[in-house]
């Protein structure tokens, strides 16, 4: 994956930046300026504005500064504003669990699988459970691709099946099992009261009843899908915001060889 641990582009431009203590950047270096909007039920005026600039002192800002303001409709005005965040992390100290593949373009993936394994890969996709979205999953399979990425679809050495929204665990694992997929995808997007954890959890369980767990590459991916909490819910990799056909694609491929070269 991109960026890293000390991917630090900001180092070139300023070579004493302290690492250990970043503080967000505007103007300058380490000023601490944050933007900030929300609406407040109030008609627009100087009372107003003053309320504004009082609730930003109270989320622990300094020097609070309206910049625009606007009655969105009577009684209730919209504020953009600034101020400054006087408080560092410590980045050097950051670790953040990543799926651990090389990223390889669809070409790539395709001349790696005919001289590793020689012969397409099955993969089947969905979005499972209630979840309705399918925009995720069509972005990493459909043959169109999604933000200059080909999905999994167009690549020669991947046979793939996007089932589409609201699949149940059954009826993808029934699926997986007759098409004897390689690498299972699930795609989930709707978080609330926890719904896509229930979900997620219930599939891992439904495929190790099956004896089928360790026989495929399970990956999931969604908005508020980290590999952390993949690997938590018993999935092999996590994929979130940002992702595409050839982070997923470059993975499946090297880990169905790298299992491959374990059972040898
Ligand atoms: C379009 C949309 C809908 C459409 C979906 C149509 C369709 N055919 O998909 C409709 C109108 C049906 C809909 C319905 C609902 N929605 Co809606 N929807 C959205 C919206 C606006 C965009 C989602 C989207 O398409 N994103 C674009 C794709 C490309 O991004 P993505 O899904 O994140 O996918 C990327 C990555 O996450 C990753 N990825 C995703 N899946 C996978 C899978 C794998 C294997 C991998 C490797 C990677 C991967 O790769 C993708 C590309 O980078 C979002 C808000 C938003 N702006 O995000 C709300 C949103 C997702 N919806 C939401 C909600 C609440 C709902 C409803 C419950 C509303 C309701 N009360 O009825 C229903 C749920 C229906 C259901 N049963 O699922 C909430 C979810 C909140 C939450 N935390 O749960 C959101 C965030 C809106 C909000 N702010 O409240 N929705």
């Amino acid at each position: 994956m991109s960026g890293g641990l000390y991917s630090t582009g900001s180092k070139d431009f300023d070579k004493t930046l302290d690492m250990s203590k970043v503080m967000p950047y505007g103007d300058t270096m380490n000023d601490g300026k944050v933007q900030l909007s929300f609406t407040l039920p109030l008609p627009a005026g100087a009372e107003a504005t003053e309320a504004a600039k009082q609730l930003i002192k109270k989320m622990g800002l300094d020097n609070p500064q309206v910049v625009f303001f606007k009655e969105l409709t009577p009684g209730f005005t919209f504020f953009n504003c600034y101020g400054n965040c006087m408080h560092s992390v410590d980045y050097t100290s950051i670790y953040v669990p990543q799926v651990e593949s090389t990223v390889m373009t669809m070409e790539e993936t395709d001349t790696y699988l005919k001289e590793h394994v020689g012969r397409p890969l099955v993969v089947v996709g969905a979005s499972t459970g209630t979840d309705a979205h399918t925009v995720g999953i069509d972005a990493i399979m459909n043959m169109k691709g999604y933000a200059g990425h080909y999905g999994l679809e167009r690549y020669e050495m991947f046979d793939a099946y996007n089932l589409g929204s609201q699949v149940l665990n059954e009826d993808f694992i029934a699926k997986a099992l007759e098409l004897k997929a390689d690498a299972l995808l699930v795609s989930q997007t709707v978080t609330q009261k926890d719904v896509h954890i229930k979900n997620m959890i219930e599939l891992v369980e439904m495929l190790e009843a099956e004896g089928l767990r360790h026989k495929v590459i399970l990956a999931c991916g969604g908005p508020r899908i980290s590999h952390e909490l993949a690997k938590e819910l018993g999935y092999d990799a996590g994929f979130g915001l940002n992702s595409y056909a050839t982070d997923v694609g470059s993975y499946i491929a090297q880990e169905f060889v790298r299992r491959k070269e374990e059972t040898k």
